[in-house]
């Protein structure tokens, strides 16, 4: 492990309030150790790097201006948050962070008074910050005081229509509100789309700009020095036809472009709108993701996520892969289908690498579609493409497609339109925790009439849930996988399209029955070992479709078995729920079937590793393997037996 490199005017910070009264220059050399500190601890843990190296600075000087946590710091998606952790009373924890029982990678309400708004899923910062500028000037008083609402979004985060609708209702409501806008032209992936593009021009070709847009309305918000640039600035675009920038058409006073890593500018333009705003004002600053590391700034995704890594080297420690992972199992097949079928196109919302689409794009560049943070849009865009005569594959995570729900319900399952969703990140997701736990889409699309919901139970059977998404034509369809590596099984050759709504005997046993829907198939594969050295030998069956479900297998499985166990990666609503549906109404619990459902427990679990976050959501083989001996009652004699 590296030594701790030193930070002696960091060191000096217990709180935000010791920046107060510190001069510019001693602010930069707190924010240079503050990177420093970030860096390493980084290093240790893993995380998200490139972001919170960005706004390093930034933190900073909001921390000295503003009087956190009266006044309501926001940070969108808030995995920039790492230097604002580590001033505000958790640096001594950040080598929990991400882990088990440690702290957040994200801003969290029940964490810090700090942290007065959570996120992780993006574009949400300015509705929340309108939010407590309202609650503020109404009369609402939380624990730690109302006071300013700062809001800091990314150029990334500001691609989703939250952020909008939120600058309209903010430039109607015209109440005190400072949004400042973290522009690196880096998303995750370099930022696709018009907005993108607009930005640039705002400060394309020119120095930086305090006084462009200035001049063009905010001159008396900028402090005096810049007051004179701006009015120079006023003369030379005078002849330029410039119209007001589309923010400040949304009501907001615009100030910028400034320098986001120059201290003197940060403080003084901060200082000049603390002291002087009386609306919604914009404050744009231009950054550089990973600022200061070379090993991030080198990156392609200039160290958006890292594992633990070397500091002196960059070299990242991340255990070797034994299989493919299901991404890449996804996109390989979704390539072999769509060299088949011109008509197969792909969209995701700013994930081309986490869904695999990056290397869909490579060989269609045509025919993938990277629509920014915009999940609501990717999956109406789907659904006209399909009702055009395509076959769109809405590539998209689990916890990201609920942002897309009543668009899946309204423009999709309504209209039967046959929209494939790949759901990437199904089930526990690890580091992240709960805000990118995959729960819910068993749920949410098993009740949809007219839908088709299948899980994979490993990497041969995704590559045939592609083709059978690639085959369905009838209406939606949608197949989830988890994050990681399969399991290792022989691959096919080519995907064969499954029969809809038949599930798959996997070894014939007796007295209970193991029905599995995803990939815990491998856990219930591993606990029915254990049973057999107790002389249990269960029925085990890859459901592959909670809609429509097996009716006759699993009536079947009921009739010949003493008891019947479900299991799935999903929230309590899901597959369970609908098997449980088949059986009441099939008279089944008349007749003194044993039923249990083994689903994720009703609480919102925190991060951990993904088999650490199974443990305490007891779904591991060996919690299977006791729920089948509860239910035989086999746990008890051996008890008795014991005692
Ligand atoms: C609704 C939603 N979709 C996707 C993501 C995944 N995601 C996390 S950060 C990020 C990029 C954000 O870019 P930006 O706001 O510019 O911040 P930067 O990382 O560049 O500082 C994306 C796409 C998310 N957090 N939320």
């Amino acid at each position: 492990m590296t030594n701790h490199p030193a930070t002696p005017h960091l060191d000096q910070i217990k709180t935000p309030a010791d920046l107060h009264g510190l001069s510019d220059a001693d602010l930069t050399r707190v924010a240079n150790d503050l990177r420093t500190e970030t860096i390493t601890a980084v290093s240790r843990t893993g995380g998200h790097l490139g972001a919170g190296l960005g706004v390093v600075e930034l933190t900073v000087a909001i921390h000295a201006v503003f009087d956190t946590p009266r006044d309501k710091l926001v940070w969108d998606v808030s995995h920039q948050c790492y230097p604002h952790k580590i001033l505000t009373g958790r640096r001594d924890l950040m080598p929990t962070l991400r882990k088990k029982d440690g702290i957040s990678g994200f801003t969290k309400r029940s964490e810090s008074p700090y942290d007065p708004f959570g996120a992780a899923h993006s574009s949400t910062s300015i509705s929340a910050a309108l939010g407590f500028a309202v609650a503020r000037d109404l009369g609402g008083v939380p624990d730690t005081g109302a006071g300013d609402a700062i809001a800091v979004i990314g150029d990334g985060a500001l691609s989703g229509g939250m952020a909008y609708e939120a600058m309209n209702n903010a430039g109607h409501l015209g109440k005190r509100l400072i949004v400042i806008l973290n522009d690196n032209e880096m998303s995750i992936a370099p930022p696709t789309g018009a907005m993108s593009a607009y930005l640039s021009r705002l400060y394309a070709g020119a120095p930086f700009q305090e006084l462009k847009a200035a001049a063009k309305g905010a001159v008396s918000l900028l402090p005096p020095p810049f007051q004179e640039g701006a009015r120079r600035a006023k003369e030379l675009i005078k002849s330029a036809t410039v119209g007001g920038t589309l923010f400040e058409e949304l009501g907001f006073s615009y100030v910028g472009p400034i320098d986001g890593h120059d201290m003197e500018q940060l403080m003084s333009v901060l200082r000049t709108v603390k002291a002087r705003a009386d609306g919604p004002i914009l404050i744009h600053a231009i950054t550089k993701k990973g600022k200061g590391y070379a090993h991030a700034e080198g990156r392609a995704d200039r160290g958006h996520a890292s594992a633990p890594f070397d500091v002196t080297t960059g070299n990242q420690r991340k255990a070797p892969s034994n299989a493919p992972s299901y991404t890449k199992t996804f996109a390989q097949a979704l390539i072999r289908e769509a060299e088949g079928d011109d008509k197969i196109v792909a969209v995701t919302a700013a994930m081309p690498d986490g869904t695999g689409l990056d290397l869909f794009a490579e060989r269609f560049p045509k025919r993938c579609f990277d629509v920014g943070i915009a999940e609501q849009h990717a999956v109406t865009f789907c659904a006209g493409m399909a009702a055009g005569g395509l076959k769109p594959f809405c590539a998209l995570y689990s916890t990201f497609l609920q942002r897309g729900y009543d668009q899946v319900v309204h423009d999709v399952a309504i209209q039967r339109l046959p929209v494939r969703f790949a759901i990437d990140r199904a089930g526990l997701v690890g580091a992240d925790g709960a805000t990118h736990a995959g729960s819910y889409d068993i749920g949410f699309l098993a009740n949809l009439p007219g839908f088709v919901v299948m899980a994979a139970a490993d990497e041969a059977e995704l590559v045939h849930m592609v083709a059978t998404a690639a085959a369905h034509d009838e209406g939606p369809i949608a197949f989830r996988f988890p994050r990681g590596e399969g399991v290792g099984v022989d691959m096919p050759e080519r995907g064969v399209p499954l029969e809809i709504g038949r599930a798959r005997m996997i070894s014939e046993g007796n007295k209970v029955a193991l029905l599995s829907f995803g990939t815990r198939l491998s856990e219930v594969q591993k606990a029915a070992e254990a049973l057999a050295a107790k002389g249990i030998t269960p029925t085990i069956v890859d459901a592959r479709f909670a809609k429509p479900l097996d009716e006759e297998m699993i009536l079947q499985l009921a009739a010949h078995h003493e008891a019947l166990i479900t299991i799935e990666e999903g929230a309590i609503g899901g597959f369970g729920s609908h098997v449980a549906q088949l059986l009441a109404e099939n008279a089944v619990f008349d007749r003194g079937l044993k039923y249990r459902s083994m689903v994720l427990p009703d609480v919102f679990i925190d991060q951990a590793s993904p088999a650490d976050m199974y443990a305490v959501a007891a779904m591991n083989a060996e919690h299977i393997e006791a729920r089948v001996l509860d239910v035989l009652g086999v746990a008890t004699l051996g008890q008795r037996a014991g005692t």
